[in-house]
């Protein structure tokens, strides 16, 4: 047996995980049945270490090399961007459920980039959105398929990558991710689809998390992997797995300069009189909808500490 052969799972569908091994060879396989007794499912992302036997039948996951972090949806492992796609309109943007999105990735040490598409829709909503979230410590793009807005410039951004990073697009079902790696890398020629289409197929058209190494898709200048993922619906969010109360609050960046500067040590950030944070957002100095995201979380993780 050899057993020093390691890689990246790339996609991975019904228990068969396709692997892009360090010589740049692909390997489909199976996880060894000790990962389910353990209940460590293989994400897209994870760094696998190959047992292969002499038949190709006998070639198995053996080890998940140790994780950076990982996210339920998109089902991924080891990302150190995410860019969170957004639509100026059609499906309308919903803030809850992008703060949720970003606070995640917070926690997680997972880079979040905004960006927003369909500005062709509605460029003024698409506009506030720049400005609020970039008023927050965000980098953020705009972009649409008419007028290819910062394509070129999420192209350089991509192009600082190193070899190691993996990066996904994220975002609800229907914000155009796979239309806009479609245009950045045209070699990809990813299955997109209008709302009518999906509804009638009842699901969503990415259907799976899949991960290109970028110096296949693109010239040689990019490096890393890059996927794209299937668009959650707000249903899925809710399942969402979360962190503690007393993190919360880290989890929104520009919360951050004023945490230990409110009037009473223990201040929840909700209400309380001499909150720093309340009064930053009285100042417009932290956007109000980013407070009311706070708060409604607040009250979710609150709920969630209760029944424990
Ligand atoms: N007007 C306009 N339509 C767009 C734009 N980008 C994408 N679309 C359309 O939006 C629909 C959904 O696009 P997709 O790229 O399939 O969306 P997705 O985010 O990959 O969706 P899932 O795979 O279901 O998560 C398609 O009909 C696209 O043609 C844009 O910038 N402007
Ligand atoms: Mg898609
Ligand atoms: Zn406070």
């Amino acid at each position: 047996m050899t057993d020093h052969k390691t890689g990246i799972i790339v996609h991975g569908v019904g228990g068969l995980y396709r692997i892009r091994m360090e010589d740049g060879s692909t390997v489909t396989c199976k996880a060894k049945g000790v990962f389910r007794h353990e209940g460590m499912t293989p994400l897209a992302g994870d760094r696998v270490r190959i047992e292969s036997g002499t038949g190709e039948d006998e070639c198995r996951i053996a080890e998940i090399l140790p994780r950076k972090n990982a996210l339920i949806r998109p089902a991924m492992a080891n990302l150190g961007v995410m860019f969170v796609v957004c639509a100026a309109k059609d499906p309308d943007p919903s803030l809850r459920f992008l703060d949720k999105m970003l606070c995640i990735l917070e926690y997680q040490e997972i880079e979040p980039v905004l960006i927003v598409t369909k500005a062709d829709l509605d460029s003024h909503r698409a506009e506030q959105l720049r400005t609020k979230y970039e008023q927050c410590g965000f980098t953020v793009f705009v972009t649409d398929s008419e007028t290819k807005g910062e394509d070129s410039a999420i192209a350089a951004y991509l192009r600082r990558f190193d070899n190691s990073v993996i990066a996904a697009f994220c975002g609800a079902s229907g914000t155009g991710k796979s239309t806009l790696l479609n245009r950045l890398f045209p070699a990809l020629s990813l299955e997109t689809g209008t709302l009518s289409e999906k509804i009638a197929r009842g699901k969503h058209t990415t259907r799976a998390v899949s991960l290109f190494p970028l110096s296949e898709i693109s010239d040689d200048s990019c490096h890393g992997y890059l996927a794209d993922t299937p668009g959650f619906s707000m249903l899925d969010f809710e399942r969402f797995d979360f962190f503690s109360l007393e993190d919360l609050p880290y989890t929104f960046r520009e919360f951050i300069p004023y945490i230990g500067r409110c009037r009473y040590t223990k201040c929840t950030h909700t209400k309380e009189e001499g909150c720093a944070i309340c009064e930053a957002v009285s100042e417009k100095k932290i956007p109000k909808s980013r407070h009311t995201s706070y708060l409604e979380l607040y009250e979710a993780l609150k709920e969630k500490k209760a029944w424990e």
